[in-house]
């Protein structure tokens, strides 16, 4: 296991290589190249460096958050061939420099929705929150409009505007991409990248989809054990891996994530742990890593991964905002690294416990 922390580069994040140097057990990084936008192939001076810089603070840049896969892929459009093209020489490109872990995702039109990026806890702490019922009631330029405002300055991955500026074509563009249509998209995708991905030793970690269930009517693949393992036996190889998220999982409670995660051995390269807590069906909110702050069992998760992917890449997802600290919602420091000790701590007992 290697445990890691999301940094999304100089300019683009409050927190410092130095800081994340110093959390005792952290020893990766978690990054992407953040000026760029889905679909372009990327330069081989950029990404060496961003790796220099990462590799100059003390620290291995372990995985890429992600390549952003561009809609015409996610869509099918004959425009796609070009797209994957693209994407191909952008792996090729981080294969040669030894860059061999890839999170994505292939959500339509929006990547995470949260109703609310400030929800105060009993504690005075702020967290990210979802709230169905503020979702309904908004429509998504509004949303992009309040995302924009309230976060803290930060460009939100996923929430670039650039993008979010072409919402109403995009809508148009996926209004006859049904869930099984974006499926085999995806599997086209998957089947098209393999021979790079088997040459570089690439793993490729798809994301689930957050919130696990259909936001603003746009399909959702990639939301249960079930759909997952389905996608792993379409393309039946282990390049074709997840990104085990127990946070977007969890906001689905019928999601059992010790389940899930041994169900998927060998094809779980990447995990993001972190803890939610439901208010109500719909309605949850995240918490501190600590089990008992949420509903998950901290313990039994890792437990799970530490038995069948014991090779696993981890990073603490989003923290919680606290001791006054101003940051990305979701990414400060304090809490990713306190998050990060934690689940180093599970680890370092259940191991122990295992080999004695
Ligand atoms: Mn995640």
């Amino acid at each position: 296991m290697q445990m890691t922390l999301r940094w999304f580069g100089t300019g683009y994040d409050s927190v410092r290589l130095s800081h994340i140097r110093q959390i005792a057990g952290v020893t990766g990084i978690i990054t992407t190249l953040y000026g760029t936008t889905p679909g372009e192939a990327w330069k081989t001076e950029d990404i060496r460096a961003i790796k220099k810089e990462v590799e100059d603070a003390g620290l291995e840049l372990t995985g890429i958050e992600s390549v952003n896969i561009h809609d015409s892929i996610k869509i099918g459009s004959p425009d796609r061939e070009q797209y994957i093209e693209n994407y191909i020489t952008t792996l090729e490109r981080l294969g040669q420099e030894g860059i061999k872990l890839i999170c994505y995702n292939f959500m339509p039109v929006f990547d995470w929705t949260r109703s609310d990026l400030a929800k105060p806890r009993p504690d005075g702490a702020t967290v990210l929150a979802y709230d169905q019922k503020k979702i309904d009631a908004i429509n998504p330029d509004t949303m992009l409009a309040e995302m924009d405002a309230n976060s803290n300055g930060y460009v939100l991955p996923g929430w670039e505007p650039e993008r979010m500026g072409r919402l109403k074509e995009l809508f148009e563009l996926y209004k006859d991409v049904t869930d099984e249509k974006l499926f085999d998209n995806l599997v086209y995708f998957l089947n098209r990248i393999k021979p790079v991905c088997k040459q570089y030793g690439i793993r490729m970690a798809i994301h689930p989809d957050d919130p696990a269930w259909p936001v603003f009517g746009l399909p959702r693949i990639v939301t249960s054990g079930e759909k997952i393992r389905r996608l792993m036996k379409a393309v039946d190889d282990p390049f074709n891996g997840v990104t085990l998220c127990t946070g977007s999982l969890s906001s689905n409670p019928a999601n059992d994530i010790p389940a899930i995660i041994r169900s998927l051995a060998g094809r779980i390269p990447f995990a993001h742990v972190r803890n939610t807590k439901h208010n109500g069906p719909g309605d949850f909110e995240e918490a501190a890593h600590l089990s008992s702050d949420g509903d998950l069992d901290m313990y039994e998760i890792m437990k799970a991964l530490y038995e069948t992917c014991p090779d696993v890449v981890i990073r603490p997802d989003h923290g919680r905002m606290v001791w006054g600290e101003v940051a990305m919602p979701g990414y400060g420091l304090y809490d990713r690294a306190m998050g990060a000790c934690y689940l180093n701590g599970l680890w370092e007992a259940i191991s122990k416990a295992a080999t004695r």
